[in-house]
């Protein structure tokens, strides 16, 4: 029944992205700079923010949620009619990276986004010194996920690297979905 109604609404050409991840990853300044709004006028997120983007014949509606730790247990309230997660992750947090992996591993078991994609953006790239993919994918644990289609971009969210990739990839699995069920 739910993959009916995805799907009914995929084929209107409409998406809801939820985009979680830790404090201080980067969601709220990815948002902006795919709205290409100024970035240097981000604070932390208390509650959430939704965005609407056209892209490429797509309406995207990004949920933007806080993801300091007490904000987290409200995370469930935004899961319902998610067709892709996006899961941002600061590419210079090497300490946080169990808590970032325990907090994903916990979503994964959501049954409410089983059927969602899941987009890794490696956010913060443009820092020198940072983790790169693989690191990220090991530290993740990536690899092991077979609940969900996945992929992992690395980006940034100062110089826009890759975040429309990453866009791209989410509307073409939707694209794809529309002929898999
Ligand atoms: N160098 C660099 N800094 C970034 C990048 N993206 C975000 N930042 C900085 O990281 C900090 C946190 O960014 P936010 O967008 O507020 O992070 P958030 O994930 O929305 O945080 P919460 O709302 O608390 O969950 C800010 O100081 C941003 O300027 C990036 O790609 N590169
Ligand atoms: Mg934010």
């Amino acid at each position: 029944m739910l993959s009916i109604l995805r799907k009914a609404r995929l084929k209107d050409k409409e998406m809801r992205i939820l985009m979680l991840g830790l404090d201080n990853a980067g969601k709220t300044t990815i948002v902006k700079k795919i709205m290409q709004e100024d970035v240097n006028t981000v604070s932390p997120t208390l509650g959430f923010i939704i965005k609407t983007i056209e892209f490429q014949g797509y309406k995207l509606n990004i949920w933007d949620v806080g993801g300091q730790k007490t904000l987290r247990s409200y995370w469930r309230n935004y899961f319902e009619k998610t067709d892709a997660l996006v899961w941002v992750v600061d590419a210079t947090d090497r300490l946080r990276m169990d808590d970032c992996r325990e907090e994903l591993a916990g979503l994964l078991l959501e049954e409410r986004l089983m059927g969602a994609s899941l987009l890794v953006f490696l956010n913060k790239t443009d820092v020198e010194g940072c983790m790169d993919e693989n690191e990220v994918r090991q530290g993740l644990r990536l690899d092991e996920i077979k609940t969900h289609k996945w992929t992992i971009f690395r980006c940034s969210a100062m110089t826009g690297l890759n975040l429309h990739e990453g866009l791209e990839w989410l509307v073409q699995d939707a694209k794809d979905r529309l002929f898999l069920y």
